[in-house]
């Protein structure tokens, strides 16, 4: 079958609440693949790039501030088609507010503030940009 991937940032309040392993958790339960993962903080520049698309609303500075503001850990997970979609079910909804209880999202934010926990890809093309940004020498074919 053929495997696909997508980008996972557990984002800093999560790591500083020591949630990354039942997170994780989340995604091994639901039969995805870890391919590599790390933990480091990274500069404004990076969170620049890979939120390139929302320049310029009224929410970037603060996203790209936060996202730079701690440690996150990154993770490219593997599985078969549709895993774009999947672990964006698993994370829930963007704002937490109105996030399931079952989803990350809705069982461990409770608003946008301090962050909604978890980033994933939105799509295979957005997948393999994003993977490339903080994974560059893993080729994914
Ligand atoms: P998602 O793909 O679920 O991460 O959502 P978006 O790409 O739409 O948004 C990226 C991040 O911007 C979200 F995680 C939180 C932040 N955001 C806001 O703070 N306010 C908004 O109105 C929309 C997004």
């Amino acid at each position: 079958m053929q495997q696909c991937h997508t980008l996972v940032l557990i984002k800093p309040s999560a790591v500083q609440r020591g949630l990354c392993g039942t997170i994780i958790q989340r995604y091994e339960q639901a039969g995805l693949k870890l391919v590599r993962i790390r933990l480091d903080q990274f500069p404004p520049e990076v969170f620049a790039e890979l939120y390139r698309e929302h320049e310029g609303r009224e929410f970037y500075q603060h996203l790209v501030e936060q996202m730079s503001s701690g440690k996150i850990c990154a993770i490219v997970l593997a599985g078969p088609k549709g895993i774009v979609e999947k672990v964006r079910a698993i994370n829930g909804a963007t704002n937490p507010v109105v996030a399931l209880p079952g989803t990350i999202r809705g069982d461990y934010a409770a608003s946008m503030s301090p962050d909604n926990v978890v980033h994933a890809s939105d799509s295979e093309a957005n997948a393999l940009r994003e993977i490339a940004i903080f994974f560059p020498d893993l080729q994914i074919t």
